[in-house]
């Protein structure tokens, strides 16, 4: 499928999203979140491709929703395209692929709330993370309030959501925002090396325990251990389980076939 504002590549097992609009530091308007949906759901639909990353060209990973589109926006504008927003984060969180975020500079608003919807998050030094929304009289329109809080809890969200202060991406690891910090010129390389290594895995294995994990974390404890219980003798009916047992105890590598 042909893109203007997103550059898609397929690599060994690993699908890469690149937003493509650096002159505006990658804001996302109605059309980017629109390839972008197109994007995934192409990933999807690719039985090679085991995992994705999503990142920037240029000095932003995403500065939020595109303002200039967004300003005189009438309030059902504004509700459809909160809705449109909306759909890009749980599209990613409901994928059966592991979405690694390479945030590589600016990862603000509806940037950040991007980047809170992947799976891993690997940020450059450079980085620079934070829901500003408030100093442009709005709210988080695409589940920043709601996310932000489930990561790093209460406080600390309110803190940062109410200040819309940005912070550097030390301060995002030490809250537990991101999960690894690398020098900017090598943030490729390593986020790269971590998809590859995940898309060893089995398929289904992959998709299972981010599904466990995501649909978890939003149901009490008990029912989500019967969800655990249920996944865990499913996979009994599996070729990578009867795989991954015999080649352990074979003491060879397994050749999982993602079924
Ligand atoms: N939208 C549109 N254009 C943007 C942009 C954005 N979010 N961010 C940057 N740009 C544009 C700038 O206007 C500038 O364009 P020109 O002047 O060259 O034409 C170009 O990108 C370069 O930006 P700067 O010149 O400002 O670059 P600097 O390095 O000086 O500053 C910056 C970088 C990231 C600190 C600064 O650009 C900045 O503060 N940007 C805005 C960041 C921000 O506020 N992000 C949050 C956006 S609001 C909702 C739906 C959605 C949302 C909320 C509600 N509902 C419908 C309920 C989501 C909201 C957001 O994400």
């Amino acid at each position: 499928m042909a893109y203007k504002n997103i550059i898609v590549e397929k690599k060994e097992g690993v699908g890469i999203i690149k937003i493509n609009r650096p002159k505006v530091l990658n804001a996302l308007d109605k059309e980017t979140i629109r390839e972008l949906l197109n994007a995934v759901a192409d990933l999807e639909d690719d039985k090679k491709i085991k995992a994705a990353i999503l990142t920037g060209e240029g000095k932003a990973f995403i500065a939020g929703a595109d303002i200039k589109q967004m300003k005189d926006m009438t309030p059902l504008e504004a509700k459809g395209f909160a809705e449109l927003g909306h759909s890009l984060p749980v599209k990613i969180e409901e994928s059966r692929l592991p979405f690694i975020a390479a945030v590589n500079g600016y990862a603000l608003g509806g940037g950040c709330e991007v980047m809170m919807a992947c799976d891993i998050c690997i940020a450059s030094k450079n980085a620079k993370i934070g829901q500003p929304e408030i100093n442009l009289g709005i709210n988080p329109g695409f589940g920043g309030t709601q996310r932000l809080p489930r990561i790093v809890g209460l406080m600390k969200a309110k803190e940062l959501l109410l200040t819309g202060r940005n912070m550097d991406a030390q301060e995002a690891f030490d809250i537990g925002l991101v999960n690894k910090i690398v020098d900017d010129d090598k943030l490729m390389e390593e986020v790269e090396s971590l998809a590859k290594n995940i898309s060893s895995k089995s398929a289904v294995q992959i998709s299972f325990i981010k599904a466990l994990v995501n649909k978890g974390s939003h149901i009490d404890l008990t029912s989500a251990c019967s969800l655990e219980i249920l996944y865990f003798s499913t996979s009994f009916s599996t070729h990578d389980q009867k795989e991954g047992m015999s080649a352990f105890l074979d003491k060879r590598k397994p050749c999982f076939k993602d079924e």
